[in-house]
């Protein structure tokens, strides 16, 4: 391959004009006459990936050659985004591939623009997946990612008359020239029954058999890394197993719609991801989904293994799980079916095995999204895996017993099997007992992991098993590609690119925050940031809103939790309040630009209301010619991994306002300050972080305190909920149709009143509102507040996910960075 013309080593202008115009006519099988935009960037794509494939198969042979512990992160999601910037830049070919383009007569910029992105994910666990595959390629860590290869993705999302649409993502209509299929298939079986067998050494097995097939097929994408190294994420196909597809019965009697049936079901296992975020829907599907994904991952794995002859002792030294939530917890019974049954190991030696190879990570305590399957589900699609959770239930709670001995309701609380009707499977508690490792995503959600949710787990296990890692996000992608200005800015006050690999450094920026020129560098740069969304968003929404007001940001799924509800009852407030004023008084109010995006589950009534209110508000307020430009609102329709590299650059204020004790960590809240946006947030998840790391002055915090909600919630339940009194006036104008047919938003505003205000926005209210009103005063002061925004910046070294990744290495995977490093 090194020899080959695809792979030519040479970054000339002249070489990679030619590798584009090679893959014009021999992948696209276009001629020069007519370039398209999509064209040329399809050929330019495919131009980088050849020269990714080297590094790929360097990467991937030397592993092979030494054989080290590998780490592989399950998830069925990987919120990837585009490649082809990320690529360039990786391997230090963007100046190059610029020029190439420009005398081909095309602009960079506008070729990146006609890449899909793979949307793979719904959100901040997918998004946090694709960061931690970045930063172990960047690490050389030998860490593969696999997930599923939806043939949609998340859906995509317009709006109309004020209303989410949606619109299935057919991201693979255009080829994807990112991903490379293997000739790596594996068949996955379900349903069918369990019987007796005898094994070689003639002991008594049990075995699962069934005729319920469907084969996964592997397609890798390279994750580019440093130096010459790339990762691989492996996802998985579905399809008709090898000549099982069929029924040949039905063929050979001519009824052709009957024998194929059994095709369609295998295409469709892996048609389309469930667009849910933090809520669990119960369908058999998505099950099916997480088992296929999870039985040709550990089939792979294990063949991997197989292949250096160790003994299976051996297995936990060379293999590190990693599950991303609950979703691939199946993987634990069914490495422990493959090592009993299969491979005829004791019971025992199997389980020790297997929890010392498993780790866990939680991204939730809302009890909504925690996954439980009904057992006559479970028992239909995976028999043999119901009698292993079973039989690991039993030995778990005997030894329970035998610590705790008489205590039948902590029995009942830890058993993997909730005893309801129907009956469930604990997927959270299957985690726990079949890992040897839980992690939290943030300090303070950790801390609510183990007093709350795994408390008796806690107290059986030890504190040691229940441990803390910090989200991080990559500093590439979200601060190197998204914010080139910046970017500059830094590397030249700072002398060098060191600090993208050692995101500390950022701190050497501090004692230029009171530095008025430096202050006006920077900030011109925020504005550039700015002007670019503002054409964006006139292009977008066909709005016209001012680069120098305040850009006031709420990006990230719609959820009650996430209280985009408060922000906009807030938005009506400020309306209310500039109406009432006199012009002057007006005029000394920052103008402000409040930015909405994000995307709510199709079947989440009270989400998709609140995108109905956002728009109705936007329609009255900026068509109000009394408000002029002091207040404009805007709700950015389909928010994804490309619009969120334009968005977050761009604020100067972000919102990350949930309910104490309600988001884990949140991401886009680091994402936002690395790149010098100011927060606006509550005493919640990685805020509080943030908050620890770049000073209490340089964040606005507000609200009710975690460890307050639940006696709130208390006392509301005796007593009912006292609106505040500015709320209420919020909500009269509702009701009176100052927005529209106020009869539509009944269900909407009833979640405050009827059954308690649950997400405590009338409690966290008037301080809302106030913090508000104290960034409208710092926007004022030019000086101290690009202070701010520069220490924030200094402040978020240790947010970059190459820490996280490096503290999963040491304290819960044990494995280094390859020794020989650096692709050599
Ligand atoms: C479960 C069952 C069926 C269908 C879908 C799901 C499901 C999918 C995604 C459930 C949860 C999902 O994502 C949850 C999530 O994104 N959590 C976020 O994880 C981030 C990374 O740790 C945190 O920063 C966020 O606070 C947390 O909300």
């Amino acid at each position: 391959l090194e020899q080959s013309p695809l792979a030519n080593q040479q970054t000339d202008v002249a070489s990679l004009q030619a590798s584009i115009a090679y893959h014009m006519n021999a992948s696209l099988f276009r001629t020069q006459h007519n370039l398209e935009k999509v064209a040329v960037y399809q050929a330019l794509a495919h131009s980088m990936a050849d020269k990714l494939l080297l590094d790929w198969n360097r990467t991937q042979q030397r592993y092979r050659k030494d054989n080290p512990k590998r780490v592989y992160y399950l998830s069925m999601e990987f919120l990837l985004g585009r490649a082809l910037d990320n690529a360039m830049l990786a391997l230090h070919m963007k100046t190059a591939y610029q020029e190439a383009v420009q005398g081909l007569g095309f602009r960079l910029e506008d070729l990146l623009e006609q890449e899909r992105d793979p949307a793979l994910g719904n959100g901040g666990l997918g998004r946090l997946a694709a960061c931690y595959m970045d930063a172990a390629a960047a690490l050389d860590l030998p860490m593969w990612g696999y997930g599923l290869r939806y043939q949609y993705g998340l859906f995509r999302q317009s709006v109309q008359q004020g209303f989410q649409v949606e619109a299935p993502d057919d991201w693979l209509m255009r080829h994807h020239p990112w991903e490379f299929p293997r000739d790596i298939k594996y068949d996955v079986q379900f349903y069918g029954y369990v019987a007796t067998k005898m094994n070689d050494k003639g002991e008594s097995r049990l075995f699962w058999e069934s005729d319920h097939k469907i084969r996964a097929v592997a397609y890798d994408v390279p994750v580019p890394g440093k130096d010459g190294f790339c990762g691989n994420i492996r996802l998985w196909a579905s399809q008709p197993p090898h000549h099982g597809g069929f029924d040949l019965d039905a063929f050979n009697q001519g009824n052709y719609d009957q024998s194929i049936a059994s095709l369609k079901d295998a295409f469709l296992l892996t048609s389309v991801l469930y667009p849910n975020d933090n809520h669990q829907a119960g369908k058999e599907l998505r099950l099916k989904q997480e088992y296929f994904f999870v039985s040709a991952s550990v089939q792979d794995v294990v063949h991997r293994f197989k292949r250096y002859r160790c003994p299976w002792s051996e297995f936990p030294n060379k293999v590190a799980f990693q599950l991303n939530d609950t979703h691939p917890t199946l993987a634990i019974p069914e490495l422990q079916r493959i090592l009993v049954d299969v491979e005829g190991l004791a019971w025992d030696d199997a389980w020790d095995i297997v929890t010392r190879t498993f780790a866990f990570t939680n991204h939730t305590v809302l009890p909504e999204a925690l996954e439980k399957w009904p057992i006559y589900v479970m028992e239909k699609v995976l028999p043999r895996h119901m009698q292993i959770i079973y039989d690991l239930n039993l030995f778990f709670l005997q030894k329970v017993e035998e610590k705790f001995p008489g205590d039948r309701d902590l029995l009942n609380r830890v058993s993997i099997i909730e005893e309801a009707s129907p009956q469930q499977v604990r997927m959270a508690f299957l985690a726990v007992v079949g890992s040897h490792s839980v992690n939290g995503v943030a300090a303070l959600h950790s801390e609510l992991v183990v007093k709350e949710l795994f408390n008796d787990f806690s107290l059986y296990y030890g504190k040691d098993k229940f441990i803390n890692i910090t989200n991080g996000i990559s500093p590439r992608r979200w601060l190197y590609q998204a914010n080139p200005g910046l970017r500059d800015l830094i590397t030249h006050t700072l002398g060098s690119e060191d600090w993208v690999a050692d995101l500390p450094q950022l701190q050497k920026l501090a004692p230029f925050a009171d530095n008025l020129e430096f202050q006006q560098q920077w900030m011109a740069i925020k504005y550039a940031n700015k002007v670019r969304l503002t054409q964006w968003i006139r292009d977008d929404c066909g709005l016209t809103v001012d680069p120098r007001a305040l850009f006031d940001i709420q990006v990230k799924r719609m959820h009650e939790y996430k209280r985009q509800f408060l922000n906009i009852l807030g938005v009506i407030h400020r309306y209310r309040v500039l109406l009432q004023m006199s012009p002057e008084a007006r005029r000394r109010v920052p103008p402000r630009v409040v930015i909405f995006g994000g995307k709510a589950a199709p079947g989440y009534a009270i989400a998709k209301l609140v995108i109905k209110l956002i728009n109705s508000v936007a329609d009255v307020v900026n068509n109000d010619p009394v408000i002029d430009d002091h207040l404009k609102v805007v709700y950015l329709p389909d928010y994804n991994v490309s619009l969120a590299e334009k968005i977050v650059p761009a604020s100067d204020i972000s919102q990350h306002i949930s309910t104490a004790g309600t988001e884990a960590s949140g991401t886009s809240n680091m994402k936002f300050v690395i790149n010098g946006g100011l927060i606006l947030g509550t005493v919640d998840g990685a805020n509080i972080e943030i908050r620890d790391e770049i000073g209490e002055d340089n964040i606005f915090l507000f609200g009710t305190l975690a460890d307050q909600v639940a006696d709130i919630r208390h006392a509301q339940k005796y007593h009912g909920v006292l609106l505040d009194a500015n709320l209420q006036s919020v909500l009269d104008a509702i009701q009176a149709g100052v927005f529209g047919d106020a009869s539509i938003f009944n269900p909407l505003i009833d979640t405050l009143t009827y059954g308690g205000d649950f997400y405590l926005i009338s409690e966290d209210f008037d301080a809302y509102i106030k913090r508000q009103n104290d960034v409208d005063a710092l926007f004022l002061q030019k000086a101290a507040w690009a202070a701010k925004s520069i220490r924030c910046t200094a402040g978020m070294g240790f947010f970059s996910s190459d820490r996280s990744i490096g503290q999963y290495a040491s304290r819960i995977w044990k494995v280094d960075k390859t020794a020989l490093g650096n692709g050599s």
